[in-house]
């Protein structure tokens, strides 16, 4: 069609409209984000020459998205909660925040809740045969390096099949296996013993990887387990570990890996002790360290949506 009508005032004058700005009524800030992005889209609609029939599937493909409950998971996957994240860093490099764990994406598979325990807590609630035991533990610790007592640490991962409890389409898994919490010592430690996960991969008949497929991507995730550091003191920590080896390490649907947050795996004898199944198991030692508040609160804390469920 090649025509540019972006500029024209008629254009102009339905994009204001659309987003109402200036107007007594709504919120201004609302009002802002929508001009903007309807602007750039009606832009790009010109500049791409986008067809109505592209249209048309890109909107019944949000339906799509609201029907799968996909919406957090695509943005995970189009790198949109990653550039949150570089964001963040990037307002702690300027505020001269160094140290400390790198942070990295909480994901769409949190489930607020998980019974907290002193100091050690095991989590694996169903059995899972496909799954060798696992001990993750380490230290919390402050600005200064010196321990932190009552720190809360929250961590979650995957079964054996890729799927989290809560989330599991194959209804295999109870409320909280896989997810745990533990309040530090006066020393700080924290241990969870639970079993290894493996990498998850997106519902393939879901809206995100149909849009993965398209664009010639997988939608796959390495191995790895999330954290939540949560303390009255500190900044709120949110990061994961990546379980040394696999292979899509560095080829992750979702760019959470990082170099720092890649802690050995050693092998252990001893577990029986530990109540775990078998004598031999893994340990990742990854320990924690927190970054001060900034002028008395935590700039960076993220509010969003989140499931709850109880024991
Ligand atoms: C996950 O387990 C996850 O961590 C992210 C970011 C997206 C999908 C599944
Ligand atoms: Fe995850």
């Amino acid at each position: 069609m090649n025509v540019k009508v972006f500029d024209t005032k008629e254009a102009q004058d339905l994009l204001k409209a659309a987003a109402n700005v200036g107007s007594e009524d709504g919120s201004a800030r609302v009002q802002q984000i929508v001009s903007r992005l309807l602007g750039d889209l009606f832009k790009a609609i010109d500049d791409l020459d986008i067809t109505p029939d592209e249209i048309w599937a890109g909107v019944h493909y949000f339906n799509k998205l609201g029907r799968d409950g996909e919406a957090a998971l695509l943005a995970a996957g189009l790198g949109l909660e990653k550039f949150l994240d570089i964001r963040m860093d990037a307002a702690d490099k300027a505020a001269e925040i160094t140290g400390g764990t790198p942070r990295t994406i909480e994901g769409p598979l949190y489930v607020a809740g998980a019974p907290l325990r002193d100091a050690v807590s095991r989590i694996d609630v169903n059995p899972d045969e496909d799954a060798g035991p696992l001990v993750i533990r380490g230290t919390v610790t402050g600005p200064d390096g010196e321990p932190v007592a009552g720190a809360v640490v929250e961590c979650w991962h995957a079964n054996s099949k890729g799927f989290y409890s809560h989330f599991d389409p194959t209804g295999a898994q109870s409320e909280f296996n896989l997810r745990g919490a533990v309040s530090t010592a006066v020393d700080g430690k924290y241990e969870f013993r639970t079993l290894m996960p493996v990498g998850y991969g997106c519902p393939p008949q879901g809206a995100t990887q149909q849009l993965l497929d398209v664009l010639g991507r997988h939608g796959n995730r390495p191995a790895h387990v999330h954290f939540f550091v949560t303390t009255d003191k500190y900044r709120k920590l949110t990061t994961q570990i990546n379980i040394e080896g696999d292979p899509l390490i560095w080829d992750d649907f979702a760019y959470a890996t990082r170099e720092d947050l890649i802690p050995p795996v050693v092998e252990k004898i001893g577990g029986t002790a530990l109540g775990m199944k078998t004598d031999a198991y893994k340990e990742i030692e990854f320990n924690i360290a927190l970054t001060p508040l900034v002028q008395g609160r935590d700039n960076q804390l993220v509010n969003r949506l989140r499931a709850s469920a109880t024991a």
